[in-house]
């Protein structure tokens, strides 16, 4: 399974020890295409040299994303890249996970929760002490389906 995980970069890395955490565990379940997103040493201000600048990081993110059999996002940091992966993901009918952490006392954008429908979007709240669970549980379901 390809796992196409979103966080944010540039909207902020205060949450990068939860992305590390969560694209732990989503290796076990497959390949995850975006793993950089939970690197420590990327931060949202330094320059990537590897990369071709913003138009290659969109274009192969975009393909990516396309390839994915599943989306994961960490939303409670606000992220307008997050948002777009997220708008193009619904549009591409991918299967949608949403995570939460409530403890932030953010709330969340209405076009986030207002997009659940339960079945190919999904907006979960949790604990970051519960990250994993959230996550077997998920897959669990999943298998089922
Ligand atoms: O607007 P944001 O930067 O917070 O958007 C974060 C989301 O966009 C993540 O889920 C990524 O999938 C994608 N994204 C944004 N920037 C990059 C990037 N390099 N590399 C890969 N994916 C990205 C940015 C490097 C730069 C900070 C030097």
């Amino acid at each position: 399974m390809k796992i196409y995980f979103c966080g944010s970069i540039r909207g902020g890395r205060n949450d990068v020890h939860v992305y590390r955490r969560i694209v732990e565990k989503l290796r076990s379940y497959g390949t995850v295409l975006t793993e950089h997103v939970s690197s420590s040493e990327l931060t949202d201000s330094g320059e990537d040299a590897k990369t071709g600048g913003d138009k290659f990081i969109h274009d192969r993110d975009m393909d990516w994303l396309r390839q994915a059999d599943l989306v994961v996002a960490e939303v409670t940091q606000p992220s307008l890249g997050v948002g777009y992966e997220l708008g193009r993901a619904i549009d591409m009918r991918k299967k949608v996970l949403c995570l939460f952490r409530l403890s932030s006392q953010r709330t969340l954008s209405a076009m986030i929760r207002g997009a659940e429908d339960r079945e190919l979007f999904v907006v979960r709240d949790y604990r970051e002490d519960e990250a994993e669970n959230v996550l077997e549980e998920f897959f669990t379901n999943l298998r089922r389906m």
